[in-house]
């Protein structure tokens, strides 16, 4: 008993209030907290344990809530966008949704009494929000191309799914590991182009053969936080793409859960932890709880292209089926054009929607006979398959609009300067700039070839929003992590700082103005 007490004091705040009370236990809440209404209910469930069911507290927007999803490998129905659409449609000019940074969608604008009726139309159409925040397994991701790229090395639809349902317990909820240190990230890689960002996960499989069999290695421990960054380093294994793939999610998230670091929350992600006990040592005690010999790494991985967008039209591996990458600008949906994607999802395809990690969306199954009406399609005026390059690759965080870490304003922001920037400039090639609000990094600016991290700085004797800037990111194969080149510009001041690093990196021209 004395040893318990002991242990809690050295616990933080959330690791405290979790031993108290597991956060999943809210799911059995939820009817009493929409009775209640959400001034009513404890402090602690609203603004953290609700989140282990997805349901987020905004301070920003106080009773309006933002629902994280689950979207395994980013692939979901037009019937679940439809539903997805529907929720959010009932709260008018409140009510949107964005696709994020993990192949997800998160809608916004919920109200807690809505919540009961929400999760039994989630149900029906087999879709869960559960375990989707705090210290849990985020959104599972895998190629948007799984199945369809004719390139492809291993279909990975299947095994995300049954990642997500061993974590989740097929969507109910799993109290085997809704008590982890803290957030956790698996990724899994079945094309030539790491199209998931392999490198900044807890856990990635990435393709790869071992003496002519075709499997995975895994790397572990990427991260981002404010007080640290890190790639992914290699776990020295190797898994064929069956039920090891699970087995060794499991083992890893086991150790992680019993063995990670709790004390100080600003060093819980797994990479403290592999620090602390060694590659070696971390490797050898995930052995011993997967039960069985694990094989050492294959000596090359298969990525071995460039990271491709997905916008625009592309054959699939299946005669006479394309897809179509539609460029959602800054990854924000209404839910008129929630429906719309369903309703041509529906109409020239096989009612399937994919979401990227650059917060776009894409179309498959259509037929060659059906391309051309499917471009006529008034929404590809806003939604392009042909956007001006800058535009093309921008990614955008949330920021301060619904965002409390928010130290500026992202989305809103990045789409003017994007304009001004295309309005003044000749660009030969995208490149890809990322906005992050604040030092979580949830836009990756670190994966950027221009990351901005919002900051506050000073102007004029005042103090101001602004931005750390980012270069020297790369992504798909031999994919390094980007490092800060300039600190606290204003964001008043940014678009000359902008435009001089596009001009001097990126090969782009003024344009010539016509008087
Ligand atoms: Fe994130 C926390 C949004 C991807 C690192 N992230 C948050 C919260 C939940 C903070 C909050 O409660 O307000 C943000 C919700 C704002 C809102 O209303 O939308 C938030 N993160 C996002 C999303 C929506 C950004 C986006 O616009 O796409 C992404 C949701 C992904 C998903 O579907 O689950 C999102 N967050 C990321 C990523 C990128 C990734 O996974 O590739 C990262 C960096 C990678 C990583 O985690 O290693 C990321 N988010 C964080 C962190 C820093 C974690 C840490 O170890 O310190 C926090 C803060 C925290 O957890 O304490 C955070
Ligand atoms: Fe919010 Fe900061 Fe994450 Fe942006 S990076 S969503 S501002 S926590």
């Amino acid at each position: 008993m004395v040893e318990a007490i002991e242990k809690t004091k050295t616990l933080n705040k959330f690791e405290k209030f979790k031993a108290e009370k597991d956060g999943l236990t809210v799911k059995e809440e939820l009817e009493k907290f929409a009775e209640l209404g959400w001034e009513a209910i404890d402090k602690t469930d609203l603004e953290h344990r609700l989140k282990w069911v997805g349901v987020f507290y905004r301070p920003v927007t106080p009773g309006k809530f933002m629902v994280r999803m689950r979207m395994p490998n980013g692939i979901l129905t037009s019937s679940q966008m439809r539903v997805l659409a529907e929720i959010v449609q009932r709260y008018g000019d409140d009510g949107n949704a964005d696709i994020t940074t993990r192949q997800n969608i998160q809608l916004r604008g919920i109200r807690l009494e809505d919540v009961p009726d929400i999760f039994r139309r989630f149900e029906q159409v087999g879709l869960t929000s559960v375990q989707s925040g705090m210290d849990n397994v985020r959104n599972i991701t895998g190629s948007p191309m799984a199945g369809l790229d004719a390139n492809e090395l291993i279909d990975t639809r299947k095994l995300v799914r049954e990642v997500q349902d061993m974590i989740t317990n097929t969507g109910n909820g799993n109290a085997q590991f809704t008590n982890l240190p803290r957030k956790f990230n698996i990724a899994i890689e079945g094309g030539r182009d790491n199209s998931v960002h392999a490198e900044i996960n807890d856990i990635a499989f990435v393709p790869a053969y071992k003496d002519g069999q075709l499997g995975f290695n895994v790397v572990v421990g990427g991260f981002f936080s404010a007080k640290r960054c890190d790639a992914a380093i290699p776990l020295n294994a190797w898994v064929p793409p069956n039920d090891d793939v699970v087995d060794l999610c499991r083992a890893i998230l086991e150790v992680y859960r019993d063995r990670g670091l709790r004390a100080n929350r600003q060093k819980s992600r797994l990479m403290w932890l592999i620090d602390e006990l060694g590659i070696e040592q971390f490797r050898a005690i995930i052995e011993e709880q997967f039960g069985r010999p694990l094989a050492t790494a294959a000596e090359d991985d298969e990525i071995d292209w460039d990271k491709r967008d997905h916008i625009g039209v592309y054959p699939q591996k299946q005669p006479e089926l394309n897809y179509v990458g539609l460029h959602i600008p800054i990854g924000r949906l209404y839910a008129e054009d929630m429906f719309e994607l369903a309703r041509m999802a529906e109409v020239y395809g096989s009612s399937e929607i994919r979401l990227t990690v650059e917060q776009n969306a894409i179309i498959s199954n259509i037929p060659d006979s059906r391309l051309d009406a499917f471009l006529a399609e008034p929404l590809l005026e806003r939604f392009s398959i042909n956007p001006d390059p800058l535009t093309r690759a921008l990614v955008s965080c949330t920021g301060s609009q619904f965002c409390n870490f928010a130290l500026i304003e992202t989305k809103n922001r990045a789409l003017a300067i994007i304009k001004s920037l295309e309005a003044e400039l000749e660009m030969p090639r995208p490149v890809r700039i990322h906005w992050t609000g604040c030092p979580n990094s949830c836009g990756q600016p670190q994966v950027a070839d221009i990351g901005l991290m919002g900051t506050k700085t000073r102007k004029d004797g005042k103090a101001v929003e602004g931005v750390d800037i980012y270069m020297g990111g790369k992504v798909g194969k031999d994919a390094q992590l980007g490092t800060c080149v300039q600190k606290g510009i204003a964001c008043d001041d940014l678009l000359p700082v902008l435009r001089n690093l596009l001009i001097e990196h990126f090969e782009a021209k003024p344009k010539t103005v016509c008087v």
